[in-house]
């Protein structure tokens, strides 16, 4: 059994996805960011970095915060939605990609141009270009492919499932996602999976996917 420490977040939300793709049975623990939860004692032995999401595993006695390693450890306990050989790396490569660049950027996006909107014109555009960016990388890569990582046309991994939450808050963005049509396709591939639509839910229902 494990424990999911979450929220409503892009990085709770890989975790939960990654959960139901794998089908195996979790408890999902509240920490409502919006509450300061993250700050407490005990959510602190888990996390150092006060924040979500972190999973205790009982069955391996193994407990994680940062949803990336999360994606990895739960990818090689499981040996799925991890490609094996050379591919194993270009999807590492991605994950890095959003750990580093998409999940910060966006994230600032968020802070800026969603909650904070006119308080820095210097700062909303700066990372919204840099956001439009990000969403011609990644919709280079989608280039003939289905998935980010894998031969030939990609194959589903960790990678998908880092990036597509942060994809599905488009609309925060202002960006439209019909103008980058390969994500858009991807994006939308991503949708029609039971385990992405489930996953969003976790650990409650707050809007329906959206949907371009
Ligand atoms: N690099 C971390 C980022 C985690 C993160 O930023 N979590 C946010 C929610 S998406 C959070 O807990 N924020 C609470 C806070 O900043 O106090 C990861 O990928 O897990």
């Amino acid at each position: 059994m494990i424990d999911l420490y979450s929220w409503t977040t892009p990085n709770g939300r890989k975790v939960s996805i990654m959960l139901e793709e794998l089908g195996v049975d979790y408890n999902v623990k509240k920490i409502d960011i919006t509450n300061k939860d993250q700050f407490s004692e005990s959510f602190l032995k888990l996390s150092p970095n006060n924040k979500i999401p972190a999973i205790v595993d009982y069955e391996t006695g193994v407990s994680l915060m940062e949803s990336c390693a999360i994606l990895l450890y739960l990818a090689e306990k499981h040996k799925k939605f991890l490609p094996e050989g050379d591919e194993r790396f270009r999807a590492i490569e991605w994950l890095f990609w959003q750990t580093s660049g998409l999940g910060p950027i966006l994230g600032q996006v968020h802070h800026f141009t969603k909650y904070n909107k006119g308080i820095s014109d210097y700062s909303e555009k700066r990372y919204h270009d840099e956001a439009l960016r990000l969403y011609s990388v990644l919709d280079k890569r989608l280039e003939g492919r289905d998935y980010i990582a894998g031969e030939n046309s990609g194959e589903y991994s960790i990678a998908d499932i880092a990036c597509w939450p942060w994809i599905s808050r488009f609309e925060w963005h202002e960006v439209d996602l019909k103008s980058y049509s390969n994500v858009c396709s991807w994006y939308l591939r991503m949708v029609d999976r039971p385990a992405v639509q489930k996953g969003y839910m976790v650990p409650h229902y707050v809007n329906d996917i959206p949907v371009p």
